[in-house]
């Protein structure tokens, strides 16, 4: 018997928005250049609100804090090519994109400062709630994505997560399923080249994460994830894809954590100064901001409004999270279930029972 070549894939990467700012005018996608400037505006939106997360942690106003800072241009990509009733399924890292989907802002604080009601969003708001244990999430993005084809709704479901959570089980199972039912799921990865102090190298022996789409019969494509454009242009093929009923697809975004994994890690003990630096010259948002003032679209005036704005946002959504009566216990069970379930109603009514006597 012949040995044949039964399979044989290819990996493509994007990338249109170099580190100075131009672009390759074959691959730049059509967007209007009043939305080139949006995105940068929540690009420098999720900067601020990111930064002063880290000095409310430091002044003991905020639990625990995640930075997103390197990662705002795959968060505003994708946000920008989801249609409005697409459902985000995030992981922990993704309150940039959950702020442009629609989540208040100071309920994404209130979740990280210990307050259950940072997991229940307005009803017109299609975002799932944080999900920090890992991996967990993708399976919820393949169930959405298969329950909106049953349902024969328009809408897709676009899930994240981390480098490190491909190496759990559950990343495996989702994509398999989706794969498998042709879930409308698009799966993003955000791969930050670090798993709390473990770095890429030792979570897989793969040249890159994009190629084990392949494994489960889906597309997968790599995108240099600092180049919002690129990452605009492969979520939208992707989304398209799935909106359309031809299945689910796979999106690696390659970038880099400026910060700490949380503000209970210190990176330096694990990772060089180099290697940061080197990621600083990537940065995301500096990037689109040369792009823009080379084409004549920003000025520094603008950046001066735009720095002001963002401030005030930021502090009149720290008004409101502060100015919240605080939460009764028994709110940890109230937005769990649609329906509760009786032994859950009855450790609710032991818990009321206790707090109040
Ligand atoms: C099941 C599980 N194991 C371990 C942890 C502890 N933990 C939290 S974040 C993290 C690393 C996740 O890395 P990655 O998926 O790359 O996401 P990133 O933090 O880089 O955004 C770990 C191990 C957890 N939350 N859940
Ligand atoms: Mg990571």
């Amino acid at each position: 018997m012949p040995r044949t070549r039964v399979y044989e894939a290819v990996t493509e990467r994007l990338e249109i928005l170099d580190t100075e700012g131009r672009v390759d005018d074959a691959l730049m996608p059509e967007i209007d250049t009043s939305r080139i400037r949006d995105l940068y505006r929540d690009m420098v939106l999720m900067r601020t609100f990111d930064e002063k997360a880290l000095k409310l942690q430091r002044q003991g106003r905020m639990g625990t804090w995640p930075p997103i800072k390197g990662q705002e241009a795959v968060q505003a990509g994708v946000a920008l090519a989801m249609g409005e009733n697409d459902w985000l399924i995030p992981a922990f890292r993704e309150h940039g994109i959950m702020v442009l989907r629609g989540v208040p802002l100071h309920l994404v604080y209130a979740y990280w400062a210990g307050d259950e009601r940072g997991s229940s969003f307005p009803e017109d708001v299609r975002c799932f709630p944080v999900a920090v244990p890992v991996g967990s999430q993708w399976q919820h993005g393949a169930g959405v994505g298969l329950s909106l084809k049953l349902r024969g709704e328009d809408a897709v479901a676009v899930t994240f997560g981390g480098d490190g959570s491909t190496s759990e089980g559950d990343f495996h199972e989702a994509v398999n399923c989706a794969g498998v039912f042709g879930a409308k799921t698009v799966f993003v990865i955000q791969n930050n080249q670090w798993a709390i102090s473990i770095p890429l190298h030792k979570q897989t022996a793969a040249e890159t994460l994009a190629q084990k789409a392949h494994a489960y019969g889906l597309p997968g494509i790599q995108v240099d994830g600092n180049d919002v454009f690129a990452v605009f242009t492969a979520a939208v093929e992707a989304i398209e894809r799935a909106r359309r009923g031809d299945g689910p697809s796979l999106i690696e975004a390659v970038t880099y954590r400026l910060g700490d994994h949380t503000t209970a890690d210190d990176a330096s003990r694990y990772r060089g100064e180099e290697e940061v630096e080197k990621w600083e010259a990537r940065d995301p948002i500096i990037r689109l901001r040369r792009y823009l003032d080379h084409q004549g679209l920003w000025d520094d005036d603008q950046e001066t409004i735009l720095r002001e704005e963002a401030q005030s946002w930021v502090d009149a959504q720290i008004k409101v999270l502060e100015e919240m009566p605080p939460q009764e216990p028994e709110e940890m069970f109230t937005s769990m279930y649609a329906a509760m379930p009786p032994h859950v109603a009855e450790q609710m009514g032991e818990l009321i029972q206790e707090t109040r006597s």
